[in-house]
This record gives C-alpha cells, sequence and structure tokens, in this order.
C-alpha cells in the first residue's frame, strides 16, 4: 500500500500501537500519497481523516448503488440475494441491524459480524481493520465469512473493486449473486430496507419515513448526524484543543436540544418512532459505556439526561432491538482499536448501565 511502511511484526497490542503511529506519521505527511495535492486523498482508516487544522473529517462512502423493489433493476429486492456485513461495535451498522429487526427482514437477508478488535489485514502492510474470526466460536459473536472465505473487510472490497484503496468500513450491503457491494452508506441501506423490500418484510407495515414525517425527520437528522453521530468521533478523533472544543461544544448544545424536544414527546419527530430515533439511539446507547470515556464527552453523561436516558431505555426496550447492541464488543472495539487513543488497550470495568430498567415514557406520552 503507498506511504505505509510494510511490517512483518504480529498484531498483538504492542504492534497494533507501532503500525497506528506508523500510520499517523504517514497521515502527518511522511506519505506521498496523502501530501500530494494531484491525487485525490483516499483515507485508509479514521487516523487518517484528520487534517491539517487537526480536526475529524470523514470521507463519503464509494458504493451507492440502490436495491429496488423493481424486479427488472440490477439489484432487485430478492429474499436470500444479499448478505449485511456488521460490526456489531459499529453505530452505523448497528443501525442497519435494526432495520432487519424492526422490519422483519433478518430471515430474508442474512447478516453476520466481524471481530470486534481492528487487526492487521495484510503480512505486507500495516493496515489495521476489521477482520473475520478463522473460526466460530473464536470470538462469540463474530463469524467467519460465509460466502467469500474473505480474511478482512479490506478483503471484500478488493473482490467487488480490484483498485479499491479507501477506507474499508461497516456496514456492507453485498450482493451475493453478483459478488459485490451494493452499497457502505447506511444511511441509504436503511432508506432501502425501509421502502424496497416490503414484499418479503415480516413487518411491510411499519414505515419509518413516512411522508408526511419526512421534514421533520430530515432536520432532526441534520442536526444529530453532524453535533452528535458524527459529533462524538469529531471529539475523540481530534488532534488538537480548538477542534476539540469546538465538538464538544455542539455535540452537548444537541444533546441539551435532544432533551428537550424528548421532555414534550416520546420520540424526536413526535409520539411516532421514525427513523431519526434509530439513528439518534446507536450513538445513545454507547455514549456513557464508551464515548464519555474514549472519545472524552464527559461533560455530562448520558444517565445525568433524565428524557435522553430514558428514551434511550425505550428504544432499547422495543421487540428486537437488544439483540443489536453487543456491549462487549462495542468496549472491545473501542478501547482495543485506536491505540493513539488508549496506548494499552485497558477497558474501563465500568458503568454497566442496565437499559432494561423501568422507564415511563409509554405512560407519559399516552
Ligand atoms: N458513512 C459510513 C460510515 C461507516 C464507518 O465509518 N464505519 C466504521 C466503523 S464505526 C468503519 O468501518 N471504520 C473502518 C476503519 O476505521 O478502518 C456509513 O454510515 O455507513
Amino acid at each position: 500500500m503507498p506511504g505505509l511502511v510494510p511490517s512483518t511484526s504480529t498484531s498483538h497490542l504492542f504492534c497494533r500501537s507501532l503500525a497506528a503511529a506508523r500510520t499517523l506519521s504517514a497521515a502527518a505527511g511522511h506519505s506521498s500519497s496523502s501530501t500530494s495535492s494531484s491525487s485525490v486523498k483516499m483515507a485508509r482508516s479514521a487516523l487518517d481523516e484528520v487534517t491539517d487544522t487537526g480536526a475529524f473529517d470523514r470521507t463519503p462512502s464509494t458504493f451507492r448503488s440502490f436495491v429496488s423493489r423493481d424486479a427488472s433493476a440490477r439489484f432487485p429486492a430478492v429474499a436470500g440475494r444479499y448478505h449485511l456485513y456488521v460490526s456489531y461495535a459499529c453505530p452505523w451498522a448497528s443501525r442497519c441491524l435494526a432495520y432487519l429487526k424492526l422490519k422483519g427482514l433478518d430471515h430474508a437477508i442474512s447478516f453476520s459480524s466481524v471481530k470486534p478488535i481492528f487487526e492487521r489485514t495484510r503480512e505486507s502492510d500495516d493496515h489495521l481493520g476489521w477482520v473475520f474470526p478463522a473460526s466460530a466460536g473464536e470470538v462469540p459473536g463474530a463469524d467467519p465469512d460465509p460466502f467469500n472465505g474473505a480474511k478482512s473487510v479490506r478483503d471484500l472490497y478488493e473482490i467487488a473493486s480490484t483498485n479499491y484503496t479507501g477506507k474499508p468500513t461497516v456496514p456492507v450491503l453485498w450482493d451475493k449473486q453478483l459478488k459485490t457491494v451494493v452499497n457502505n452508506e447506511s444511511s441509504e441501506i436503511i432508506r432501502m430496507l425501509n421502502s424496497e423490500f416490503n414484499g418479503i418484510a415480516e413487518n411491510p407495515g411499519l414505515d419509518l419515513n413516512p411522508a408526511h414525517l419526512q421534514a421533520s425527520i430530515d432536520e432532526v437528522n441534520g442536526l444529530v448526524y453532524d453535533a452528535i453521530n458524527n459529533g462524538v468521533y469529531k471529539c475523540g478523533f481530534a488532534k488538537k484543543q480548538g477542534p476539540y472544543d469546538e465538538a464538544v461544544t455542539t455535540l452537548y448544545e444537541a444533546l441539551d436540544k435532544c432533551e428537550e424536544i424528548l421532555g414534550k414527546q416520546r420520540y424526536m419527530c413526535g409520539n411516532q418512532l421514525t427513523e431519526a430515533d434509530v439513528r439518534l439511539f446507536v450513538t445513545l446507547i454507547r455514549f456513557d459505556e464508551v464515548y464519555a470515556v474514549h472519545f472524552k464527552c464527559n461533560k455530562k453523561l448520558l444517565r445525568e439526561y433524565p428524557n435522553l436516558f430514558n428514551y434511550t431505555k425505550d428504544m432499547y426496550q422495543i421487540p428486537g432491538i437488544s439483540s443489536t447492541v453487543n456491549m462487549e464488543h462495542i468496549r472491545k472495539h473501542y478501547y482495543g482499536s485506536h491505540p493513539s487513543i488508549n496506548p494499552y488497550g485497558i477497558i474501563p470495568q465500568g458503568p454497566n448501565v442496565d437499559y432494561n430498567a423501568p422507564h415511563d415514557r409509554e405512560r407519559l406520552f399516552l
């Protein structure tokens, strides 16, 4: 891979630290690929997505095709044809998983999770990323690649596109028939799952994006994506005080706003569950367990916001949702995969919040 120093070291923690340090130094300017102004900048990992000002700047997703209910489409909504590769740790992948459960699509679209902690994806370079376990049972909740024999998510992208040099991210909506990535942008995958698979969904009547709430959903998504979903990453990956301070301020202004909204209604767009709630939930459920410590989002804990905290419990207790939350993977991933933030990979013991505890939201907003 251009710009990264080949290494023969194994993937234990110390080597991961060295590898990340090398990736960081490449991102900081010792790599021809990362500094060339004539070439398109393609991030290999989140650590490459930090600008010269020290702020985190996410790269857009690459595969943007759509599955359609139209049987003659290139990617028709057919049962058994697609597989969703996720990491239980990843909030973006988890929102897709939540849709599989809510729409009753988990029998028509298979899914599997990678291992929680980034590892070397090649012997020949030091890229760190998502890998599959060698066998079932190696890591509870993670499965070997059932269709392509891939060792890593990077392998999958290279099957789909031989010259793919971007960041190999999850989620991946995979077409088993054409052996390619249909789409790797979760905001688009969830829209497809909501509307295109109703012919094979067990819960086709559930519309998480109804026309009459569209404007409100888009408005909430606008606030939540930038300030909260991506905002926590901006806090965590900032490499200078200024961008961190700015991201934290924006994050807590948005959380305060959500707290206020949720004091008046059960969900973010009224008293009906919508896409906006699924998108907010995946960040809130990780907040106190990970983001508060690992990403330095500790100005206030989720547990100190009565409405947001009870709302998170309310969402968690929707049938099917708790199965999409694997706190073991979440904690292992964040604390173990970013050695530049947590060099020794130590996982804090707390706080083990009980999201199954009672809340009063159903009765409050009858
Ligand atoms: N825009 C993408 C973002 C997905 C994304 O950033 N996924 C992260 C995990 S939470 C990932 O796979 N990162 C790989 C890496 O950093 O190497 C989406 O929403 O689907």
